[in-house]
């Protein structure tokens, strides 16, 4: 079984996605997800140009040999780019191995450890009356858990609230619902404002109003999104101890993952973080020293189902659990990939579900279920995505950016 061909596709159907294909000599498909926020097409031209020259005449069913060879031969390792060019490699390559064994992908990983995936989606609102009609609209689509994000008064635009996010093309067509995509189609990058002494004051009394209003079982979570020092973080935490959080996500930025250190001393509010970490080295240290509570790594951004697997593995010997990156820009083959893992792993803990839009579901055929707020990736051998090439066509690229943050004295600040 050889790859005969290797392709890149970039499409923008909703948003913008990158997505390897494979094909073996005896026409298998294999599918893998590069998709990387806001910096797409620099992973395009390090697959294009230094990866698929090396896959093709390969062997298809060597994946873990072919990981390693991609990753010690480049020389330069880790990093975003890199290590989101061999994740697609490493996931088209599962793909081939499970259509190949006419199996789906999770019976390969050691068959399915649990009947479906606890999820979470995003709420948020600007003020409380939009929230609580998020969260509402959250659970009457089923989920059993909720990530909750509101405005900052006196703020004008902050991370995480979908009424804040504009598009370019048909964000109003009907169908195209999404909870929150921070990457606007646009030539410069969108400035949001930020202050951190506000936002501590008012997230604490936000969780107070939605457990006064929703109750005390539903689990919350929060995405401080990188903007705190140590000590702020530890207050943070400390502050939302009374409403019983899930987790409490990126609470510091991911330079100095040891900077936990001085929030766990603090508080038992559980910690997650990862979404940008790429390899087991930026988790090593915060996993031993059981810093964290939750791995928030994607297979997409990780190196693949192999190496977030390892990741996995380590973590579960400190009794520390998945929490898969799955915002939209994780494309339906990269949120198939996680479904897989998640299912089959022991330490699976929840997974983020934002649900892609109508037309990206068009150009990515899926057969995953989300039913009473439990993901399943169903039975089709191999990750159960297949790419429909003429409706990816259909939509070239569209430049995007993330957006950035200032203060109020013009200094930029972590987004
Ligand atoms: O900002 O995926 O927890 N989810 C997040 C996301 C990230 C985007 C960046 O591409 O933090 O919304
Ligand atoms: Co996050």
């Amino acid at each position: 079984m050889f790859i005969d061909s290797a392709e890149v596709i970039v499409t923008s159907p909703d948003r913008n996605f990158v997505t390897l294909r494979l094909q073996t000599d005896d026409g298998l498909v294999g599918l893998g997800d590069a998709t990387l926020n806001g910096r797409e097409l620099a992973v395009v031209s390090y697959l294009r140009d230094h990866v698929v020259p090396l896959l093709i005449g390969r062997d298809a069913s060597r994946i873990e040999d072919t990981w390693q060879f991609l990753y010690r031969s480049a020389y330069w390792r880790r990093g975003p780019v890199t290590m989101a060019a061999i994740a697609a490699v490493d996931v088209a390559l599962w793909d081939i191995k499970a259509k190949a064994a006419g199996m789906p992908l999770y019976q390969l990983l050691g068959g399915a450890s649990r009947t479906g995936l606890l999820t979470y989606g995003h709420a948020s609102g600007q003020d409380l009356p939009e929230l609580f009609d998020s969260v509402r609209h959250h659970l009457e689509l089923g989920y059993k858990a909720i990530r909750i994000q509101s405005g900052v008064p006196g703020l004008k635009s902050i991370y995480g609230i979908a009424s804040n996010a504009t598009f370019e093309i048909d964000q109003t067509a009907e169908g195209v619902r999404y909870d929150h995509e921070p990457a606007r189609r646009a030539a410069l990058p969108f400035e949001e404002d930020w202050d951190t002494r506000s936002y501590l004051r008012h997230i604490p009394t936000v969780f107070e109003a939605v457990r006064n209003e929703f109750g005390p079982a539903i689990p919350l979570l929060h995405d401080a999104h990188h903007r705190l020092t140590p000590i702020q973080a530890a207050r943070l935490g400390k502050d939302l101890e009374p409403f019983d959080l899930f987790w409490l996500e990126d609470v510091t930025p991911a330079e100095n993952p040891e900077a936990l250190r001085l929030v766990r001393q603090h508080t038992t509010t559980p910690l997650a973080i990862g979404e940008i970490f790429n390899t087991v080295w930026d988790f090593q240290q915060i996993i031993r020293e059981q810093l964290i509570d939750y791995v928030r790594g994607a297979v997409t951004h990780m190196g693949g189902i192999s190496h977030l697997r390892k990741t996995l593995d380590y973590a579960a010997q400190y009794q520390i659990k998945s929490g898969m990156h799955g915002p939209t820009d994780i494309s339906p083959v990269g949120m198939a990939a996680a479904m897989h893992l998640g299912l089959a792993i022991h330490n699976f803990g929840i997974q983020e579900y934002m649900q892609h839009g109508e037309r990206t579901n068009v150009v990515f055929e899926q057969s995953f279920t989300f039913v009473d707020g439990m993901l399943h990736p169903g039975e089709r051998p191999g990750l159960g995505v297949e790419l429909n090439v003429d409706a990816a066509g259909e939509y070239p690229y569209v430049q995007a950016y993330l957006p950035y943050n200032r203060l109020a004295d013009g200094t930029v600040h972590d987004w």
